[in-house]
């Protein structure tokens, strides 16, 4: 066990202690066995593209190697590596997406998919010139969803989405030849340009970086998003618990973790089946309690409530609590490290993607076609699975917060709606956002976005930068790991208003909204790129010109360097509290922090101090609103 536990809440602290009785391996102690991180990898500065190498390049100048076997200099390795992460993220995404479109494609009336919000479909299908009178729903679901398909793999044109972006972005993107054509095309292109002998020019490698980035925020995660609530329905405004003790003890406790919500949703319906509360009862609990972790546990809380037990860290904390009958997991961010872990509990392990099977976990595979009767089996084992718990051996610690979540931007629109009447006679618009924005009553917004990194004290930077925002009026929204940190905190409840500044409290207090806004998992950044979007419409500005920033304060993942980058190059700048793997070109570094801006009209930010960042995107929203003349 590390000497200097990096933790913040007290769940994390009782349970890593329990875990150190139990013999538990957790992320905290293999962090510590770790020791120093390679300092080529930390640099960006190893190459491993070809099998000449490895080839490392020396950090200091003039000594040692400059150059790998082809020539590649640090400039160009540090770019490649980069980019291939840039391709790796959106693939994560996009790959999500089109599991989503396939599911939607299947959707019919009888089935166990069916069309939740059939008004966003019509929407789409408009905004797709998809013909929508005198059909059946299900027709045009199938058209929409095909039209989705072809998205990833169309010969021909650009992303439909970008459409969605004010006309001046749209013409940054024209001018720097960014704009994304179909998404596999971008993630293929990308990992070609990358390949030994090929692109070697690091602007010229971060401008396909930059257009590959941008068929996931525009393109994938757009899909995601907007697929995922025509089939599951549009997240709205409702009330939740976070952390730990969400855990019951007398209940089958199930955690689901993971991404992909045609798995989460049909596992919440499959919950609920009487007969198999009936089996939990017969085995001796008082029913059965699914929680929900990392992004799959943001998509149910978002649209059914369900409580949220923790963000990445907290995946085998979840487990050391001797109390979770089974963990069921599909894709992305999942320790391999639960295998062994559950095997030390009575914990059933279960893999169910074919995209992601794990060495030591039950295989159930998820097949949609059969979704509900495969779902159900599966919550048929974590209830038998109930009587082996020991009970004497059960520490489930009493923290968890209240919050409310579901802010979709429907819901935003609509909540913005309640005071229309005191600002402007228009309905249905986020002019008033807009509107109290200019007034200086806030004084502008953040996304903080991203993960766990046990390169920072857990959580901290989230709610630390958080808190500071909102004091200074600055109104928060949040996905994935970051959202649940706020939630935990108890950021996402009325009473945060106690917090803010004078400013952005009144505007809670008359928009019943919390100071900081679930938006969802990480897909659904691009519900954050959307509601941008229209307050720069509605001011006919280009995003570049808005009091926004984003913020990845604990970041971790190739998904979490995607987002990075299609944000800046939408134009608003991001702000990283881990420095990513660049520092061995300092190129690279001033062409991310400096000179991009001038083609994209955004930069990075490298800040590690959370204090520091927060005054940093201050001074920033200050900055723009100067410029506005606000
Ligand atoms: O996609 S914030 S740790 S859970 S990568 Fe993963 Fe990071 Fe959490 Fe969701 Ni996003």
């Amino acid at each position: 066990m590390s000497e200097e536990i990096q933790v913040m809440d007290s769940n994390t602290e009782v349970l890593l202690e329990k875990g150190k009785k139990d013999g538990a391996d957790t992320i905290w102690d293999r962090k510590a066995a770790m020791k120093t991180p390679c300092g080529f990898g930390e640099k960006g500065i190893c190459c491993r593209i070809c099998a000449m190498g490895p080839c490392r390049i020396s950090p200091t100048k003039d000594k040692g190697a400059q150059k790998g076997l082809c020539g590649a200099t640090a400039d160009t390795i540090v770019a490649r590596n980069f980019a291939r992460m840039v391709a790796a993220g959106t693939a994560a995404h996009s790959d999500h997406a089109r599991d989503i479109a396939h599911v939607l494609y299947m959707a019919s009336e009888d089935g166990n998919y069916k069309v939740k919000d059939a008004g966003k479909l019509m929407n789409l299908a408009k905004e797709w010139d998809i013909k929508t009178e005198n059909r059946d729903l299900y027709d045009i679901a199938h058209e929409v969803a095909e039209t989705a398909l072809n998205e990833f793999g169309k010969p021909f044109g650009t992303l439909k989405f970008l459409k969605r972006a004010p006309y001046q972005r749209q013409q940054v993107w024209s001018e720097q030849k960014i704009e994304p054509r179909a998404i596999d095309r971008e993630v293929t292109s990308l990992m070609h340009s990358t390949h030994i002998g090929c692109a070697s020019d690091p602007d010229s490698i971060f401008e396909l970086s930059m257009r590959t980035a941008l068929s996931d925020g525009w393109g994938g995660s757009m899909i995601g998003t907007e697929l995922s609530d025509i089939l599951f329905g549009t997240p709205t405004a409702c009330a939740t618990q976070a952390n730990l003790g969400v855990i019951e003890k007398n209940m089958v406790n199930i955690l689901l973790h993971g991404h992909d919500p045609s798995f989460s949703e049909m596992m919440v319906y499959a919950s609920e089946d009487p007969e198999l509360v009936k089996l939990a009862k017969e085995n001796g609990a008082d029913g059965i309690n699914l929680v929900g972790m990392c992004c799959t546990g943001n998509e149910i809380t978002m649209r059914h409530g369900v409580r949220i037990a923790g963000n990445f860290y907290q995946q085998e904390l979840a487990i050391i609590t001797g109390a979770i009958e089974a963990a069921i997991v599909d894709v992305q961010c999942i320790f391999p490290a639960l295998a062994d872990l559950s095997d030390l509990y009575h914990t059933k392990f279960i893999a169910t993607s074919p995209k992601a099977k794990i060495t030591g976990a039950e295989y159930i595979e998820f097949v949609e076609e059969k979704a509900l009767e495969t779902c159900k089996g599966i919550i048929k084992e974590a209830v038998l699975n109930f009587k082996n718990r020991d009970m004497e051996n059960v520490l489930i610690p009493d923290n968890k917060s209240h919050a409310n979540v579901g802010y979709s931007v429907e819901t935003i629109i609509q909540c913005l709606d309640r005071v229309v009447n005191s600002y402007t006679d228009e309905f249905n618009t986020v002019k008033p956002l807009a509107d109290v924005i200019w007034a200086g009553v806030l004084r502008g917004a953040a996304g903080i976005v991203g993960c766990n990194n046990p390169k920072v004290r857990y959580d901290e930077s989230h709610i630390t930068i958080m808190k500071e925002l909102i004091k200074n009026d600055v109104i928060v929204v949040a996905s994935g790991c970051a959202a649940q940190a706020a939630a935990k905190a108890g950021l996402m409840t009325m009473e945060a208003k106690e917090l803010c500044g004078r400013g952005l409290k009144e505007v809670c207090e008359r928009v019943g909204i919390p100071p900081v806004l679930h938006m969802g998992s990480c897909v659904d950044i691009s519900r954050i790129l959307d509601i941008v979007s229209r307050v720069a419409k509605e001011k006919d500005l280009d995003n570049r010109d808005l009091p926004v920033v984003g913020a990845a304060p604990e970041w971790m993942s190739e998904k979490a360097v995607a987002i990075g980058t299609y944000v800046v190059a939408s134009g608003i700048d991001t702000f990283l509290g881990i420095t990513p793997q660049v520092t061995g070109s300092e190129y690279f570094v001033d062409l991310l922090t400096n000179r991009v801006e001038e083609n994209v009209g955004a930069k990075f930010y490298f800040e590690e101090n959370p204090t520091e960042c927060a005054r940093k995107i201050l001074e920033r929203i200050e900055e723009k609103r100067e410029k506005l003349g606000i």
